[in-house]
């Protein structure tokens, strides 16, 4: 046996990594906690919270843009690499944010976003000026073709991702907000900054970045036209720039090699076929990716189509399968950009929700990957009931109603009614801490974004304080996944991938195997394990003490059990 091999025995092969054992808390911070009574969340307000997150158990914070920005989509627009956000605080207020952090023996993860840069950057204020200025090249401008843009790109926020600019005639590539510029990164002067900015944050000792639509940077040669088979997702075709594996690993020697620190991709448009090419660690390239394919199985496109038990099985066999020793996966079914967990995935109504969020984190800390908690998850906050276009503050959700409802593609009606299952700001509402007026999310007369109606019975003062709440089995999943290697390093076995109703698996860690048995539906099931399986000894159940067993169970709506064998 090769004596890497031999030395990762005790975690199956795979090479133990911090990051590989952590359970990650994405923190928005525009809707987290306002400190100051303006509305909107800020640092300040974070770093009141550190407690409630060291309590709940998580181990890395993942932070959403607080860089200085005006905002045209939420601060994935950055005008100053270098600067806080205004409205979020100050450097100082950063410094103590992370200081915070460390002292309760947590880590620090921000995002990076350099596919593009706000309009308001001082590069790309300058690139517009003329052809020949400096930082021309910093950005990717063409000129008319036809008489119109360069090629048949589209936004991903409607329309041409093409914008001509009257200075001097020519078009700027965007693939997101008319605001949101992408960056060239085939000029090695675009790199350099970007690894300068990276450090900057390192040296203060940040643990690592969740890196923006990074698959998107080396641009498919000759900005030719998108395909007639990708012009639906052409997500899938924007990542095929022949320089992106270069780029990753220049950024790998130059920078990540240098730091204690973790890598994690969002990768939209990447297919589970290309993930080991990104994440295989011989390649120096990125530690990890979030894959679309689960969080997205019921809204692939803008439309709302649903999604069945046995396809989100075979996504996880999938994945499973396609990955090895070398790869390491992520486990997400939220985040900022995709509605609440419990109202997709689970069952928000009065009756099911608390035993439904229970299930589904059941079933990501015990699935293989780094397990991604988005805010508010913890206490089972649900979609927002929308009403009307005015209800919504999201870039996406404004271009799309200009370009769909008032051409008269799309009824207003039926429009509305697909975003509340699938829009952004489902998960962009304020966090609800407490039953006062605006959830205790502000002191101030007004929330940016309206607080959902429902925080009088879902906030986090009852979840610490009802131990039978969402947020108190949160904290006891978390604590046993903690001390519990299988569910980071253990083989992954589906018992029963067809099963329309359950979800059951195996981790196994040498001699220590568990068992999970999720019970997706709003009935009471009978259950035999597969092949005269004995459940064995029960760890956790989210609906309270369950019958002793030997192979038989009998399973309430939406209950959830881990057992030891
Ligand atoms: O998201 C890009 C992305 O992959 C999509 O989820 C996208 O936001 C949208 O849902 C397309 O329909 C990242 C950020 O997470 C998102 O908030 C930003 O708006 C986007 O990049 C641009 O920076
Ligand atoms: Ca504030």
């Amino acid at each position: 046996m090769p004596a890497q091999a031999a030395e990762n025995s005790a975690t199956n092969g795979y090479e133990p990594k911090w990051w590989k054992e952590a359970v990650v808390y994405q923190v928005y911070p525009r809707s987290f906690k306002d400190s100051n009574g303006d509305g909107i969340g800020d640092l300040k307000g974070i770093t009141s919270k550190l407690d409630y997150l060291k309590k709940l158990g998580v181990n890395v914070i993942w932070l959403s843009p607080h860089y200085d920005s005006p905002n045209a989509d939420n601060g994935y627009d950055i005008r100053d690499y270098r600067k806080v956000m205004t409205e979020f605080g100050t450097m100082a207020d950063f410094d103590e944010l992370l200081k915070g952090v460390k002292a309760r023996g947590m880590r620090l993860v921000l995002d990076l976003v350099v596919n593009h840069t706000s309009d308001e950057h001082r590069w790309f204020v300058e690139s517009r000026k003329s052809k020949d200025n400096p930082y021309r090249d910093y950005y990717i401008w063409r000129p008319a073709k036809d008489g119109g843009p360069p090629n048949n790109w589209t936004s991903f926020f409607s329309g041409s991702a093409w914008t001509l600019d009257p200075a001097t005639n020519e078009y700027y590539l965007h693939l997101f907000a008319v605001k949101q510029p992408d960056l060239n990164w085939d000029n090695p002067k675009v790199r350099q900054e970007v690894y300068g900015l990276m450090k900057f944050w390192l040296d203060k000792g940040v643990d690592g970045f969740r890196m923006d639509v990074i698959p998107f940077i080396s641009k498919p040669a000759g900005l030719k036209d998108i395909p007639p088979e990708y012009l639906k997702r052409p997500q899938y075709y924007y990542t095929q720039g022949p320089h992106l594996h270069e780029y990753l690993q220049e950024m790998n020697k130059e920078v990540v090699s240098k730091y204690d620190m973790t890598t994690i991709g969002e990768a939209f448009g990447v297919t589970l076929e290309q993930t080991p090419s990104l994440v295989d660690d011989r390649r120096h390239e990125l530690n990890m990716i979030f894959n679309f394919d689960a969080v997205r199985l019921a809204h692939p496109g803008p439309q709302w189509v649903g999604w069945k038990l046995p396809q989100l099985k075979a996504i996880y066999a999938e994945q499973n399968d396609k990955l090895g020793v070398h790869d390491w996966n992520t486990m997400f079914l939220s985040n900022h950009d995709n509605p609440r967990v419990v109202s997709t995935f689970g069952n928000d109504s009065k009756q099911f929700r608390v035993p439904s969020a229970k299930l589904l984190v059941t079933m990501l800390l015990t699935l293989k990957g780094t397990p991604f908690i988005y805010q508010g998850d913890e206490l089972g906050m649900t979609n927002y009931p929308f009403k009307g276009i005015a209800d919504f503050d999201d870039i996406e959700v404004k271009n799309a109603w200009k370009a769909e409802v008032e051409t008269g593609h799309i009824s207003a009606e039926s429009f509305i009614a697909n975003l509340r299952k699938t829009s952004r700001d489902n998960a962009r509402t304020p966090m609800q801490w407490d039953a006062s007026a605006n959830s205790g999310f502000t002191t101030g007369p007004k929330a940016w974004l309206a607080v959902n109606p429902n925080y009088r019975e879902i906030n986090a003062a009852q979840g610490e304080k009802d131990p039978e709440s969402i947020y108190n089995y949160f904290s006891k999943m978390l604590a046993f996944r903690g001390t519990t290697k299988a569910f980071a390093y253990g083989s992954y076995e589906d018992l029963d991938p067809k099963n329309e109703k359950l979800f059951v698996y195996t981790r196994t860690l040498g001699s220590e195997k568990y068992l999970v048995v999720l019970n997706f539906s709003d009935e009471a099931v009978s259950y035999s394990l597969p092949g005269g399986v004995k459940a064995g000894k029960l760890q956790i159940s989210n609906l309270g003490k369950a019958e002793e067993v030997t192979n038989a169970l009998k399973l309430r709506a939406w209950e959830a059990r881990v057992y030891r064998q």
